[in-house]
């Protein structure tokens, strides 16, 4: 455990990371091209997002072979060479392990559509439908023949059936097949929901109905702490659960050490500070919000990872910060505050570098399958046509799927990208920031290079100093040092109203004085010894 909570994760979305072959689309040929690049970040392991075969209904999420490579990401071989690569670097590979539900094209499913005796129960089939429903908006089942089949995500999703011996055979097999081709573990897909313990009809709610009867459920526990005893002890491995709708108190039932099903996990909590019921329906960010959660996670569990973005979630300057007004200072701001918190920090592609939400002007722009069903649930229940364009334009996943920006010109292909470049390319770019000094890409290796060099960054106790409207302060604390936090999340200057010790450690903001006074979007860490 010691071992993973030293780490920084970096997370590549393989569709959008690079294109070697010049047909659109990123691929693991592109990635090995940029490993000097990841390397020169300072971070130690890549989660990469499924690259394995899918018919790419959710980008992936969809899977239809757990040993075999998407053709459009490259071949087997292209994923060994990656793995060795990465490690002559000293990174290592943690793959996205989805096992709540496989695609409806993986050969188990068409199997058990044909009623194969063997295969039938490898998926959750009932004669009538219950009420549930999906996170993808509508029913969660589809009918087939004489049947119906669950489906949590789309109906291109079937779940598995956890309760099937077979199953858990196949996926201890499965993870296998990957630790021995050297990878270091795995970030598990939606793992708090794969166990269902009923098929009852779920009690009325806006969303997610029937989520009491498979949200992190005692069967989930059983099967992860057999994967853990007859798969992961054989390795030395890496485990990141993500886990949607979990508690501080569910979270620790999963990563502490008397349980140690995961190493640790992803909250959503701090991720829908700024929504009402569901994503879709967004308010306004308030900062101290924002702080009063993270501080109850680091306060309550074990050991946190911390994230402000990933494949699902919009571009965090967008929303937390100001990407018209105080791009850089705010992109810097999320990422100090980002590498004070308590735990292991992931940095999703593009983040790096202060990439923002992309201007969508047309659903064909939208590539997303969960946009485009929501945007037609959302027409179907009368919401006006421009308010629903609004709320894509400001949720959809695709603001985080658009190509990496490796130059003025995008540098993602030499042919159109699967989806559209993010104009801002132009403007924010790693070859451009590659020779600023103070860049955010410079800065992000500022920040991992304090925290490769500080204990009490990585392991010093978390202590929540003052958070108002706009201000967030705290400190970390080991036996030697302490640290001081401070980030202005407003367009305003702003007092610091406490008293801060030590000397000056980093600063998103080039200052003569760095007096009481914070900036607009200015973030502070000042160090001192104990
Ligand atoms: O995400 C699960 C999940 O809940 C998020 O997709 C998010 O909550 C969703 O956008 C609904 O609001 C995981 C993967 O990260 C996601 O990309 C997949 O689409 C999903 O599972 C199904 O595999
Ligand atoms: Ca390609």
């Amino acid at each position: 455990m010691a071992l993973n909570q030293d780490v920084v994760v970096y997370q590549i979305y393989p569709r959008s990371f690079k294109d070697s072959n010049g047909d659109g689309i990123g691929d693991i040929k592109g990635i090995i091209s940029k490993l000097d690049y990841i390397r020169s970040l300072g971070v130690d392991v890549i989660w990469l997002s499924p690259v394995y075969k899918s018919p790419n209904d959710d980008n992936g999420y969809d899977i239809s072979d757990y040993k075999d490579i998407n053709p459009e990401y490259g071949t087997m071989q292209d994923m060994h060479k990656l793995i060795i690569e990465a490690g002559l670097r000293g990174i290592k590979i943690i793959m996205d392990l989805v096992i709540n539900h496989t695609s409806d094209e993986h050969e188990w499913f068409i199997k058990s559509k044909a009623k194969d005796p063997k295969y039938r129960d490898y998926y959750i089939w009932k004669e009538k439908p219950n009420n549930w429903t999906s996170f993808f908006g509508g029913k969660a089942w589809t009918k087939v023949d004489d049947a119906y089949y669950l489906h949590l995500f789309s109906k291109k999703q079937p779940d598995l059936n956890w309760k099937n011996p077979e199953v858990m055979k196949e996926i201890k097999e499965i993870m296998r097949f990957w630790l021995d081709k050297g990878i270091y573990g795995f970030r598990c897909d939606v793992i708090n929901i794969i166990y269902k313990t009923s098929l009852e009809n779920g009690k009325k709610r806006l969303v997610l109905v029937g989520k009491e009867h498979y949200h992190q459920q005692e069967g989930m526990h059983e099967i992860l702490k057999t994967l853990r005893k007859e798969v992961l002890d054989d390795y030395e491995t890496f485990t990141v659960g993500e886990t949607v709708m979990v508690t501080t108190k569910q979270a620790n039932d999963l990563i502490m050490p008397v349980r140690h099903e995961l190493d640790m996990i992803f909250s959503f909590s701090h991720m829908e500070v700024d929504q009402v019921n569901n994503k879709w329906f967004k308010t306004k960010f308030k900062p101290k919000k924002f702080m009063k959660t993270l501080t109850k996670w680091q306060n309550e569990v074990y050991w946190n990872a911390n994230y402000f973005e990933n494949h699902d979630q919009p571009r965090s300057i967008s929303r937390f910060g100001d990407d018209q007004n105080y791009h850089d200072e705010s992109a810097k701001m999320l990422g100090t505050l980002l590498f004070g918190l308590k735990g292991t920090p992931y940095i999703y592609q593009g983040q790096e570098i202060g990439m923002t939400n992309c201007p969508f002007n047309d659903m064909s722009e939208f590539k997303d399958v969960e946009t485009h069903r929501i945007y037609d649930i959302a027409k179907k229940i009368g919401i006006p046509k421009n308010m629903r364009f609004k709320m894509m334009q400001k949720t959809s996943r695709d603001n985080a799927r658009t190509p990496m920006q490796w130059s003025s010109s995008c540098g993602f292909s030499t042919t159109t990208p699967w989806i559209k470049a993010n104009p801002s390319c132009e403007k924010i770019n790693v070859l451009d920031q590659e020779t600023t000094a103070d860049s955010i890409l410079n800065y992000y290796r500022k920040l991992i290079q304090l925290r490769n060099k500080h204990h009490v960054l990585r392991y010093g106790t978390f202590e929540s100093l003052y958070e108002s409207k706009s201000v967030y302060a705290f400190r970390r604390f080991d036996d030697d040092h302490e640290v001081f936090v401070i980030c202005n999340f407003s367009k305003k200057p702003k007092k610091i109203k406490i008293y801060i010790k030590g000397k000056l450690l980093i600063s998103n903001i080039r200052k003569k004085d760095y007096n009481h006074v914070l900036a607009p979007y200015e973030a502070r860490m000042y160090i001192k010894e104990i």
